[in-house]
């Protein structure tokens, strides 16, 4: 299978929860406040690692979870922070949140690390609530909650070559031949719907990801065809094998084709076009394949696609005749040819769980006299509210009338004494 995918549900660690204490004697404000913050939870990061060829692991291991901080201490004393949990994947893992589908970022590098949950971040204890007006604090807020979600793992293998060209040329005889792949060959066009990956090992201990792309046809970086969601996996190769058919059965002109794949893929991404590109002319069994293939030369010695003009290597499938030589320039070329970078990956902004949290909030008004609230915000900031603490409320209480909280509760109806219920929490509106 050429995509392997999971679903897997990541849970970051809370923040530890900050302390309400007084130097010396507890209750004795005088002494002045002195309770620590929260410790860090934990993230879940995903890890880059090269040993790993597939998502298998994730069949049976679905839920992620890191540990909390650790709460507070009198004295000052912080919390300790929570171990990140660090999950291995391979390379060419493509990281969505299954809820919104939204990329959160794409393992290319060797090594490479992406935080898909963010820890949240301890409470503060009241020696930072401490002012003027209030030296002696009640307050302490709770850790933050950690992230969580549901993640899509998406496994794109990285092929180093990629067999481009119209459909019916070719292109999965020649992978079929080369490597042990088993794609679907056929006389009719479209006969691959998906990619098809082989290995190719060459005699001198060399080898290669080769892929085996769906026809392009044109108007395909358009979206015509099957074309446009694979030519982002030939963006991924790193030499592209443009394969021209020369038997003449299409009725076509070879040197047509050729332009018009070359055309396809720079209207989809003129960088297409840096990759080195080696002409392979196909089904040179054929009769009237060595006439074509000579006017082909000749019409290709005159385009200037490229600044210098691509090596053309014929070959053919069934007699086998000329697949040594290709294969041995090809991994030459690969040789050469770094890695290219992904793009519109990097430069993704993904979107912090913890404190990207939506504003907007709903009240429910089920029966006389009691209002529900709801809402992202809002329940992260109740949940961070230490609730033995009566300063702590009513410090929760402004943060509500900041968001419009009491003005929309008004505009529902509440009434001084009316029950506010968040989560499973309830209380008196003081109008
Ligand atoms: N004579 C001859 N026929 C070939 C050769 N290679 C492929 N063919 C034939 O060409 C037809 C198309 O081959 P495929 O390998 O399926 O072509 P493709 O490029 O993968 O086509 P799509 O998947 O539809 O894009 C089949 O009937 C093959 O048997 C060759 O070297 N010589
Ligand atoms: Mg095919």
């Amino acid at each position: 299978m050429f995509v392997d995918q999971v679903k897997v549900d990541v849970k970051a660690g809370n923040g530890g929860n900050g302390m309400v204490a007084f130097r010396r004697e507890k209750f004795v404000p005088n002494g002045g406040p002195a309770g620590g913050d929260g410790g860090r939870g934990g993230s879940i990061i995903l890890q880059a690692d090269e040993g790993l060829r597939t998502l298998m692991d994730f069949r049976y291991t679905r839920k992620f979870k890191a540990d909390n901080g650790g709460n507070g201490m009198i004295k000052q004393m912080t919390g300790r922070s929570a171990q990140d949990k660090v999950i291995n994947v391979p390379l060419g893992t493509v990281v969505t949140d299954a809820d919104t589908g939204k990329l959160i970022g794409d393992i290319t590098e060797k090594d490479q690390r992406l935080v898909v949950a963010k820890g949240g971040r301890g409470g503060r204890g009241n020696i930072h609530f401490a002012s003027p007006k209030n030296p002696a604090p009640e307050i302490a807020e709770n850790g933050e909650p950690g992230g969580e979600l549901t993640i899509r793992m998406e496994l794109k293998v990285l092929a180093d070559v990629g067999l481009v060209g119209f459909p019916s040329v070719g292109k999965s005889t020649l992978l079929s031949v080369v490597t042990s792949a088993k794609p679907k060959i056929g006389a009719y066009h479209f006969t691959t719907l998906v990619p098809n990956l082989g290995m190719v090992r060459l005699d001198d201990g060399r080898d290669f990801v080769m892929a085996d792309l769906p026809g392009l046809i044109e108007g395909a970086a358009n979206g015509v065809g099957l074309g446009i969601q694979f030519l982002r996996h030939i963006e991924r190769t790193r030499v592209i094998l443009h394969l021209v058919d020369m038997s003449g059965i299409e009725e076509n002109d070879p040197f047509d084709d050729y332009v018009k794949i070359n055309h396809e893929l720079t209207s989809y991404d003129p960088d297409l076009l840096k990759r080195p590109q080696i002409v392979v002319a196909t089904k040179m069994d054929m009769p009237d394949a060595a006439d074509n293939l000579a006017k082909f030369k000749v019409k290709l010695a005159q385009d200037n696609t490229f600044e210098t003009v691509p090596a053309v290597y014929p070959i053919s499938a069934i007699t086998q005749q000329g697949l040594t030589a290709l294969l041995a320039q090809t991994a030459d070329l690969l040789d050469k040819t770094p890695q290219f970078p992904v793009k519109g990956v990097d430069d993704v902004e993904h979107r912090d769980y913890t404190t990207d949290a939506n504003p907007d909030f709903k009240v429910e008004n089920p029966e006389e006299g009691l209002y529900v609230l709801s809402g992202e915000k809002l329940e992260r900031l109740f949940k961070m509210t230490d609730l033995n603490h009566e300063e702590s409320l009513m410090r929760f209480a402004r943060q509500l009338r900041g968001m419009g909280v009491d003005d929309a509760l008004r505009a529902a109806g509440a009434k001084n004494d009316d029950t506010i219920q968040i989560l499973d929490y309830a209380f008196q509106f003081m109008d």
